[in-house]
């Protein structure tokens, strides 16, 4: 039986703009989402550059492969299409999202130890504002995350906020500068927890997560969903169909009429130079929250 929010995690939610819940897989379905991704990263090696599935730390080498991303891991390997659609998942959030639910999009952030990359605070909702905003980032971390190896760190009740400036240099970076926008960074709670917690958090929720300063690995599977009332602003991504956007419905019945609600819109433009993944598009950040991998005396680009 999938499990089912309680009515305090879903309060928790509401109110704080995210929620946990423990041991939300099955043990057969984690140890086989684990043995899969250790074969997907060894298949990253004799590449020499990023393609459209791995995202490669700038430290790579084709003999000693460093994946820092899957991208969109549910186009290229079944097992992870079939897990996005699971009851799992969606039983656990159709009461936030409702009968209705569209996959936005899906990665798998990997924080390799001793050098897995910071990423800066942001808002999902900054990159692809809809026209509602009844949406989540539900995560799955692959291993036990505790305070030193990079847990997803989230400002409660930022959800409730406005949408923060994103740009830096004249571009969109996907990332708030801390020194223009002065925030509570300090309230920011970090998410932990045993291999197979879950986490969900609001696509208005500022969120970003330190260096891997441990030894240990922190793989964390991320899946977008949206009400399937709550159309992208920027519309159709290059070469989607209705089609396409209609498959994506992994719950419930599409619809032709988008909800239009009263939301904040800021919208992630112009587009950087060289725009691609998160980690980077947050290169030209001007004044970086996290520390990077050079920075930390403990924690060397090349670990033993
Ligand atoms: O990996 C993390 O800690 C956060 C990642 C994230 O927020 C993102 O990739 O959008």
């Amino acid at each position: 039986m999938a499990t089912k929010l309680s009515k305090t995690q879903m309060e928790q939610y509401n109110e704080e703009g995210f929620t946990l819940v423990e041991s939300a897989l099955p043990p057969n379905m984690l140890s086989e989402m684990l043995r899969l991704t250790d074969e997907v990263v060894e298949g990253a090696s004799g590449l020499a550059d990023d393609d459209d599935r791995y995202d490669l730390e700038e430290t790579h080498t084709p003999d000693k492969p460093r994946v820092r991303r899957l991208k969109s891991p549910f186009e290229h390997w079944p097992f992870f299409n079939d897990f996005l659609r699971s009851p799992e998942v969606l039983d656990i959030i159709e009461p936030l999202m409702g009968p209705n639910i569209r996959l936005y999009n899906n990665k798998m952030n990997m924080k390799a130890p001793g050098y897995g990359a910071a990423v800066e605070w942001h808002q999902d909702w900054a990159f692809y504002p809809h026209t509602n905003d009844v949406g989540c980032a539900v995560g799955i971390y692959l291993d036990d995350v505790a305070e030193d190896n990079g847990p997803m760190m989230i400002i409660p009740r930022s959800h409730k906020g406005p949408i923060i400036d994103h740009n830096s240099k004249g571009f969109f970076c996907g990332a708030i500068d801390p020194i223009k926008s002065p925030l509570d960074y300090d309230s920011a709670i970090p998410l932990m927890g045993p291999a197979g917690t879950m986490t969900i958090h609001h696509v208005r929720t500022i969120h970003g997560s330190a260096l891997n300063h441990s030894q240990k690995p922190r793989r964390l599977l991320l899946q977008g969903y949206f009400a399937a009332d709550a159309w992208p602003i920027r519309g159709f991504r290059p070469g989607q169909t209705l089609d396409d956007f209609n498959a994506l419905v992994v719950r419930g019945e599409p619809t032709l009429e988008p909800r239009l609600a009263n939301v904040p819109v800021r919208m992630p433009y112009p587009e950087a130079p060289h725009q691609g993944s998160i980690y980077e598009n947050q290169h030209i950040l001007e004044n970086r929250f996290f520390e990077s991998v050079g920075e930390h005396k403990d924690i060397t680009a090349e670990p033993a």
